[in-house]
């Protein structure tokens, strides 16, 4: 059966920007799931597939419905004898700590760049929403967020920690791509899809990194539309 996941859309609906969505999407195709990525808009609230959990990635399987990209990764985990997403409680670890790293470096410096360009690109009817929820998180308007001196500093000093281990190793799961590369590039995946590429400055370890994480499943993620 073909697994359904619930994908953010922009106003183009091919343009799906999420982070959250992308690490869901690269976690099916790794363990060889088929699905298909259903486009929802932020404010189509009423046609999410859980009546309560009003965020995505939602990930449905017959009667199984399960929130949160965390959760859809454990499921996929569980139910697939595909590849698994990591080999060794090890590899658990160190996607554990990318995310933290993610958490505490790389997001808050290149989100607020971000922001800005998915209000710009979202679609009429959820401009005002989107503008609303995200600068009430964020205590200040979308463009004087963006405008923080220091981000594109801030982003690039982040990549310089990530090119650490990318210097020796073709990916952060080593040989292979595991749940550590899919956490992280899913938000390079973010940026890739609604700005132009001139946010940030990638070492070289990290952009030749992209250009694998881009090859993979059939170079899935270099095909997926941009905001042009
Ligand atoms: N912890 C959640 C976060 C999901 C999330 O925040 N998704 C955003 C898109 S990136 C969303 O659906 N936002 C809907 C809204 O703001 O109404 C996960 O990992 O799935």
């Amino acid at each position: 059966m073909t697994l359904k996941l619930y994908d953010l859309a922009l106003a183009d609906q091919e343009v799906r920007p999420s982070p959250f969505c992308w690490r869901a999407k690269f976690a099916l195709l790794h363990v060889g799931a088929p699905f298909e990525a259903v486009p929802l808009r932020f404010t189509d609230k009423d046609n999410y597939p859980h009546s309560d959990h009003k965020r995505l990635p939602i990930l449905v399987n017959g009667d199984d419905i399960i929130c949160d990209s965390a959760n859809i990764c454990a499921y996929l985990e569980k139910t697939f004898d595909g590849e698994p997403l990591v080999r060794t409680s090890g590899e658990r670890a160190a996607a554990e700590f990318y995310n933290a790293w993610l958490g505490a470096s790389l997001f808050p410096a290149l989100a607020p760049m971000l922001l800005v360009h998915v209000h710009a690109a979202a679609h009429e009817d959820d401009k005002a929403y989107f503008r609303q929820t995200r600068e009430k998180r964020l205590g200040k308007t979308l463009e004087e967020a963006a405008a923080t001196p220091g981000l594109r500093d801030q982003t690039e000093e982040a990549l310089q920690t990530l090119a650490a281990p990318l210097v020796r190793h073709r990916f952060l799961g080593g040989e292979q791509a595991n749940l550590s590369d899919y956490n992280v590039f899913s938000v390079f995946m973010w940026a890739r899809s609604i700005a132009s590429d001139e946010l940030f400055e990638a070492p070289q370890a990290v952009a030749a990194w992209q250009e694998r994480m881009l090859d993979l499943f059939d170079e899935y993620g270099r095909k997926v539309k941009r905001v042009s």
